[in-house]
This record gives C-alpha cells, sequence and structure tokens, in this order.
C-alpha cells in the first residue's frame, strides 16, 4: 500500500512562531513539536450547550485546546489516544467529537467548526506519519452531536483511577472492616477509624465518592494520590495498607495515626519550644527528602496534612496535590496552576512560575515559623492580604527567636527559589546541615531511635480523643455498613479497575 508521508501544514492562526504557544508548548516539554493544522474553533460545552471560542492545534504528537490570548494549553491529547471521530451533518459551523482513551481514563471533545474534514485529514496524515493506524470516524445525519458524547455517568464508568491495592494478595473488601467512628471530612473524602474484622488491627479508612471525583475534575489528584502512595515505604510518610472499591465509592486503608493533626497539638500548646519544633521539622525534612528523592514535590505542607502517631513521630499524610516529575531538570519547567493553601504557597506559585522541589522547603518555613510562633509568618485573615504579603512584605521575627532559627528561617523563606536554602541540587541534605539542625543524629532520627518530645495521650486502640468532636461524635450512617454499600463486582464494572490493593506481608497497624 501506498504511504503517504507529508503532511499539508494549515496554521490559519500562525502558531508555529507565535511566542505564546511556544511557551505554553514548553511548559509541557512539547516545545519540539511541529505544528500541522491552527484554527478556530467552538469548544461546546455540555452545560447548556454552551460554546467557548477556542484555538485547536495540532502537532505531530497531540491534539491541544488553547485558550485565551495567551494560548493557554486547556487540554493535551495524544495523537495515539484518539480512539473514535464523530462528524454531523454539514452546516457552516459543523460539530465533531473526538474520543480520547488514556491509560484508562475515556474522555470526549466536542467541537463547532468550519474546516472539520481538514481537521480529520490533518490527524490522519499526522498519525500516519508516527506510524500510527488512522483513527476511524462516522458521519451522523444530526448536525448536534450531543446525544453522541460519553454521559456524565459513563465517563465514570472508564475512568480508572486508582488500582486495586493489597501487599499481600488477601482478598479484602468493605466487609473485611468494621466502621467506627469518623475522624475528618474533606472537600471530596471522608475518613474514617476502622477495625480490620480479622487482625482486629486498627486503620484510618479514607473514602472516596466516585462521582465527586468525576464532577470535581479530581480523577488525576486521586489517581496520582493513590500511585504515589503506592511506593512510598518511609517511616514519615503514612503507609498504604489496601484500597478496594464498592459500586459508588473509592477506599484508602492507611495507618491509623491516632495521635491525631499537629495543628490540633499546636492549637491546644498555641506555640512550641524550639526543641519539640525541630523535632518535627527534622522528620519532615527527612520525609520530603525521601519524597524528593522519589521525583515528587509534595506541595500542600501544612500542620493539618502532618499526623502524629501513638509515639508522637509525625507522619505526613494527604497527597492529593503531590506531583511526580521524574527528572529533576524537568521540575523548574512544569507551570502549574495555582494550588495549595494560601499561608504556605510559595511566592513562585503565585506568580505561576517554574514550581519545583524548592516549593516545600519554602512551605517548611512557614511552618516551621507557625510553630514557634502560632501563626504563619505572612498569616492574615483576608487570603488576598495574605498572597501579597507572601510576595512582598518583608520578614520579620517576633523577639523571641533564637538567631539560628531567625537565620533558618530567613534562607527557607527567601523569595528567590534558585537562592531558597534545600534549593539546591543537594536538595533536604543543605537544610539538614543547618546550624538549627545541629543537634541532630539523622541516623537515629531515621531509625525512630529518638524519642519523642511529646507523646499524645492514648488510651486504648480505638481512642479518638485526639480528633476533633465535631466529626468523631458523629453517628456513623448506614451508607458507610456493609448493607449499605453494594458490593463492587470487578470485572461487570470498568470504572475504577485496578484499584485493589492488599499487603504482600500481613500488615500492622500500630498496636499500643
Ligand atoms: C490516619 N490516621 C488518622 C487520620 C488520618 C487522616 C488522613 C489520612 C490518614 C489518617
Amino acid at each position: 500500500m501506498l504511504q503517504i508521508r507529508s503532511v499539508e501544514v494549515r496554521d490559519y492562526l500562525n502558531l508555529q512562531s507565535s511566542g505564546e504557544v511556544l511557551n505554553s508548548l514548553a511548559a509541557v516539554g512539547a516545545m519540539t513539536e511541529k505544528v500541522f493544522y491552527s484554527g478556530n474553533v467552538e469548544k461546546i460545552k455540555r452545560k447548556w450547550f454552551i460554546a467557548e471560542k477556542q484555538a485547536l492545534l495540532i502537532t505531530n504528537k497531540a491534539i491541544y485546546s488553547l485558550i485565551g490570548k495567551a494560548r493557554e494549553i486547556k487540554r493535551r491529547s495524544l495523537l495515539s489516544s484518539l480512539q473514535k471521530i464523530v462528524i454531523g451533518r454539514q452546516l457552516s459551523c459543523q460539530q465533531f467529537i473526538l474520543f480520547f482513551t488514556e491509560g484508562s481514563v475515556a474522555y470526549d471533545q466536542h467541537y463547532a467548526s468550519q474546516n472539520v474534514t481538514e481537521v480529520v485529514r490533518i490527524i490522519h496524515s499526522a498519525q500516519n506519519l508516527s506510524n500510527l493506524s488512522p483513527t476511524p470516524f462516522t458521519m451522523q445525519e444530526e448536525k448536534d452531536l450531543k446525544k453522541f458524547r460519553i454521559p456524565k455517568r459513563e465517563i465514570a464508568v472508564h475512568t480508572s483511577l486508582v488500582r486495586t491495592y493489597s501487599e499481600s494478595g488477601e482478598e479484602v473488601d468493605l466487609s473485611s472492616f468494621e466502621v467506627l467512628k469518623l475522624l475528618g471530612t474533606g472537600a471530596t473524602a471522608k475518613v474514617f477509624l476502622v477495625r480490620k474484622k480479622s487482625t482486629e488491627n486498627y486503620y484510618a479508612m479514607k473514602t472516596i465518592l466516585k462521582e465527586t471525583v468525576i464532577a470535581n475534575q479530581q480523577a488525576e489528584r486521586t489517581r496520582s494520590e493513590r500511585q504515589i502512595l503506592e511506593i512510598l515505604h518511609h517511616p514519615y510518610l503514612v503507609t498504604l495498607r489496601y484500597a478496594f472499591q464498592t459500586e459508588n465509592k473509592l477506599f484508602i486503608v492507611l495507618d491509623y495515626l491516632s495521635g491525631g493533626e499537629l495543628f490540633f497539638h499546636l492549637k491546644e500548646a498555641n506555640r512550641f519550644d524550639e526543641d519539640r519544633t525541630r523535632f518535627y521539622a527534622a522528620q519532615i525534612v527527612l520525609g520530603i527528602g525521601h519524597l524528593h528523592s522519589l521525583g515528587i514535590v509534595y506541595r500542600d505542607l501544612k500542620p493539618e496534612n502532618i499526623l502524629l502517631d501513638h509515639e508522637g513521630h509525625v507522619k505526613i499524610t494527604d497527597f492529593g496535590l503531590a506531583k511526580s516529575i521524574m527528572k529533576p531538570s524537568t521540575i523548574r519547567r512544569i507551570r502549574e496552576s495555582f494550588v495549595g493553601t494560601p499561608e504556605y504557597i510559595a511566592p513562585e506559585v503565585l506568580r505561576s512560575c517554574a514550581q519545583g522541589r524548592a516549593v516545600d522547603w519554602w512551605s517548611l518555613g512557614s511552618m516551621i515559623y507557625e510553630m514557634l510562633y502560632g501563626l504563619p509568618p505572612f498569616y492574615d485573615p483576608d487570603p488576598t492580604t495574605v498572597y501579597k504579603k507572601t510576595l512582598f512584605q518583608t520578614l520579620e521575627f517576633p523577639p523571641s527567636f533564637s538567631a539560628t532559627a531567625k537565620h533558618l528561617l530567613s534562607q527557607l523563606l527567601e523569595r528567590d527559589q534558585d537562592k531558597r536554602l534545600g534549593g539546591g541540587l543537594r536538595d533536604a541534605d543543605e537544610i539538614k546541615e543547618h546550624p538549627f539542625f545541629a543537634s541532630v543524629d539523622w541516623t537515629a532520627l531515621f531509625s525512630r531511635e529518638i524519642s519523642a518530645p511529646f507523646v499524645p495521650i492514648i488510651k486504648t486502640a480505638d481512642d479518638v480523643g485526639n480528633f476533633d468532636t465535631q466529626f468523631t461524635s458523629e453517628r456513623i450512617r448506614e451508607s458507610m455498613t456493609v448493607t449499605g454499600e453494594r458490593k463492587y463486582v470487578q470485572r461487570a464494572d470498568n470504572r475504577f479497575a485496578g484499584f485493589y490493593y492488599s499487603p504482600t506481608t500481613p500488615a500492622s497497624s500500630h498496636v499500643i
């Protein structure tokens, strides 16, 4: 068969030479891609059938939706993931839908354009050039293709966010656990204290409603959290024990950290002395340093995400914002949208600049300040003022801070991430060598041989006294019991395929 190896280029918007597009492509590591097509399209949204003007860009690798004058990338979909094209009846502005599957996530993009035939031809030529089979297309008589879209519920059906996980291969499901108390609630998740029936060990079970994940476009976040958790084995990072699902929910089973949130204890104590602060900060340095060594930036370091175990050692939890960036050299190139909690966000995040590992060291500085003083350095009740102060306000210290603490904090809260302590290639080692940590035996600390300056009061293994009574006093609803949840049948429902996890060696939550 005759192979056509050339591509007609129709760069109507002149994007190949556009600085904005080059910047956007560079931000996703795609600056070497060749533009084959660019043109205006209307992106048809589900809601009320609203159309939004966007630019469609086709390169030798991917299809992009670009928005605004800055040609910001709204979505990048690989040509290799394009499964099907549906084209509507010919009109001045003809509709078409592109259906993609990436990993096990399926989604569609509904557009209208005056050049649909050209778009499809160029997609096929670009695929041909990369030795990909041309994506099949179907023509439909309808001019409105809305009914051909993947229904919102169905998107979930094709979405595998997190693999099922169990270290031992032991079969677990919701019926393996007794749900005892609510420990906390977040935007998309609830955390319960549970007891595993077979071993009577206690765990914290995070439950996530699938629908909420999909509706809030948190799929990527949930998937990444699950993947990151599975590879973490460190004394100061929370350990994943099991993961499974029912028809409506995802379940992540973690060690129960009965000491509660560091935030809870900080509020009780008002502030910590330097020794106690140093103990927590040093363990966080080890935990975050380990994440960085795996190419992961945590991005959400704050006292609410640090829990204490029964011995008073810290564990970093909640990897929902953590981002895996495999090569350190690419870290700086990643441009991220705005994420995090105001008081702990580094200035470069606010400026939407490169977001590297150093953002975590800025947050560590904010946290150390808060532990020593009771409030973070740029605190204000108004979040906008927090952002302004983070960017511009001179760092000031209360007279109670020692000279070494002030020196450490001014180095961590350095606005230029390249000059920030920890911002260099040696990452956590730079911080470990600071005089503030001179008394720390890092080897002993890693082995958990150093006893904690404060041991939480825990009366029984299922004591929830270190969690907010606002949650723990809540009655466990019927929906959390096994009878209230239809058991998930993996083969029949492909939604969150691969979520399951159970340990290879019997894991015990700590016994006290
Ligand atoms: C472990 N123990 C108690 C509460 C928790 C909340 C979130 C993640 C892990 C937890």
